[in-house]
Order: C-alpha cells, then sequence, then structure tokens
C-alpha cells in the first residue's frame, strides 16, 4: 500500500468506527469522481459555476483595482486546470507591474495543463506551480517582497465546519504578511430549494458522486459495500446554512474493509459532506475569527455567491 493509501484506509476506518459514521468528502476525487464532478458542474440546478463566472466577468476590473502598479504573487489553493482564471488573471497583470502566478494542487499532471494554458494565454506573466499537498506547498513558497494574493475558490471552504475553516484560514494566514489578501469564494445563503436542488438532482447524478466513494473504499481498501443497499440523501437548513449529504443504509448489513468489519442497521446514516452556505454576519465572523478583516465583497448579478476579499488583520 502507498503511504496515501494507508492515510485514506485510517481515515476510512475511524469514521465508520465513529457513532454517526461518516466518511471525508475529501475522498471523493478519485478519477471517476471528478468526471462525476463535471457532470454536476454541468446541471442547471448546480448553480454555483455559474454564478462564480459571473463574478469573474463582472467583477474582475473592481478587484484588480486593488493592486495597482504593485508587484503581485498570486497563489491559488486547488487550482485544477486554471481555465476558469484565465480572464482574471489576464485583467489582473493588466494593472499590476509583475505578476506571478502560483497554482497550487495535490495533482501534478493537471498543474501541467494549467500552466500550458496560462503559458500560452498570458505570456507575460511567471507561472510557477507547486504540485501537493497545500499544507506542506505553501510553506515552500519563497519568500518575497511581493503582495500576496492566495485564493481558495469554488466554495471549496464549505467543505469544512467552522472550526476547520478557522485553523485553514489561520494556517494560511501564517505565511502571510501585512498588506497581503485573502480571496475566498464562498456560497450565499438563499432560497433553500434552491441549494436542495442543486445537492439533490432528480437524474441522480449527486448520488452517483456520493455512492462513488463506496465504489472508491470498494476497489483501493478490498472493501464489498453493495451499492445498490445505499441511497442519497440531502439536506439543507436555512438557519446554519449546512447543505449536509449522507449515504443511508437500505437494509440490515455487514460490510468488509479489508479484516475489518461495519454493522448497518436499516437506515443509519454516514455523513460524507457538508457544503457549508453563509450570509453576512457569519461571513464577518469567520473572517475575524482567522486573523482578518473583510475588505470587500463582489457577488455575482443574482446574489447568489461571493468573493469575499480580505486582508490580514493587524497581529
Ligand atoms: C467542490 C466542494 C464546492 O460542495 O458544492 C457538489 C462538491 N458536492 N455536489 C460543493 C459537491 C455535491 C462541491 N465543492
Amino acid at each position: 500500500m502507498t503511504p496515501n493509501t494507508v492515510t485514506f484506509l485510517n481515515d476510512v476506518l475511524a469514521g465508520l468506527q465513529q457513532n454517526p459514521k461518516t466518511l471525508s468528502s475529501k475522498y471523493f476525487y478519485d478519477e471517476e469522481g471528478s468526471k462525476i464532478f463535471q457532470e454536476i458542474m454541468d446541471m442547471p440546478s448546480y448553480y454555483l459555476p455559474k454564478a462564480e463566472l459571473d463574478i469573474i466577468h463582472s467583477q474582475s476590473k473592481a478587484i484588480a483595482s486593488h493592486f495597482r502598479s504593485k508587484k503581485v504573487d498570486l497563489i491559488e489553493l486547488g487550482a485544477g486546470d486554471g481555465r476558469k482564471m484565465v480572464h482574471f488573471v489576464k485583467i489582473l497583470s493588466k494593472s499590476t507591474a509583475e505578476l506571478n502566478y502560483i497554482p497550487l494542487d495535490i495533482s501534478s499532471s493537471i498543474l501541467k495543463v494549467n500552466r500550458d494554458l496560462f503559458e500560452q494565454e498570458i505570456p507575460e506573466i511567471h507561472v510557477k506551480p507547486l504540485a501537493g499537498d497545500f499544507f506542506q506547498t505553501l510553506p515552500e513558497i519563497e519568500d518575497s517582497t511581493h503582495t500576496r494574493i492566495v485564493l481558495f475558490l469554488g466554495s471549496n471552504i464549505g467543505n469544512f465546519r467552522k472550526e476547520k475553516a478557522i485553523e485553514f484560514l489561520g494556517f494560511v494566514g501564517d505565511h502571510l504578511q501585512q498588506g497581503d489578501f485573502f480571496l475566498l469564494g464562498v456560497d450565499l445563503k438563499k432560497h433553500p430549494r434552491t441549494i436542495r436542488n442543486a445537492y439533490d438532482d432528480p437524474g441522480g447524478i449527486t448520488k452517483r458522486f456520493n455512492l462513488n466513494l463506496l465504489k472508491r473504499i470498494n476497489r483501493e481498501l478490498n472493501g464489498d459495500f453493495d451499492l445498490q443497499a445505499f441511497d442519497h440523501y440531502a439536506t439543507y437548513h436555512p438557519i446554519t446554512g449546512a447543505s449536509e449529504s449522507f449515504l443511508i443504509s437500505l437494509q440490515q448489513q455487514t460490510v468488509q474493509i479489508g479484516d475489518h468489519e461495519f454493522e448497518f442497521e436499516k437506515n443509519e446514516t454516514i455523513q460524507t459532506e457538508i457544503s457549508q452556505k453563509y450570509d453576512f454576519p457569519m461571513l464577518e465572523n469567520l473572517a475575524s475569527e482567522s486573523g482578518y478583516s473583510i475588505d470587500s465583497i463582489y457577488k455575482d448579478t443574482d446574489e447568489q455567491f461571493a468573493w469575499v476579499l480580505m486582508k490580514v488583520a493587524s497581529h
């Protein structure tokens, strides 16, 4: 077993030994899971990517105006192929004196795609990709006198519960100085049904996405989950802003993972994901609890999504 598989196994065992059972959403994204997530992003009911693109197209100039004539290191956490960011980076590069784009991602193959794209589309900037877990790679970025802007977009912060989100933002803040910025992409509270429909589509794509986690456990950890014997269930709480996803055991059953056994009651749940939605008081609170102050908030036309530009607060 590779070290990554050992970590996966330990996390899965620990999660299923808990009561209530949990599995971490960070394991959704194997090759098949990443493909299904692409399908999700194309669903009409999954409004998030469209709303974020609207922000990119309508607000990039306003955001870039903060950094006029500055030398900037733009560090993107979980950058992926970078396709959605080309427009923003182009606009930013027009107002800055110098721009380094530093995409961080787990996958070195996706970073190759990213680098090729940016070198092709914006040859005047420097692209310096770093592959690996960003808890490891972020501290490796060389100190410079440039202004840092850290990007964490796409509502990825939503997968953290409040304490974890604060811990994560604080960790990044430890690698920033006064005058640096964090640009955070968050999904906003809205009509509860709109959110429910985004996470529980009638075509069953999100169900396949959720069940794929069990399929991955079967393949990589020698499990014997019967995918027919579990259902997908998603719920949204309009006050807490938590959209939560579960797998539901449809019968009493025993599941093997390697030489471990897990008992499931009929209708027992495995919590697999939280996708947190925010309102402005919650964002104020999140920023101040993690050592930032909000400079400005940029929204799409329908006010579904937001990019929160936060400054490092004085220590
Ligand atoms: C990739 C974490 C932003 O929470 O909206 C989509 C993942 N889960 N549908 C989200 C997801 C179910 C997504 N993020």
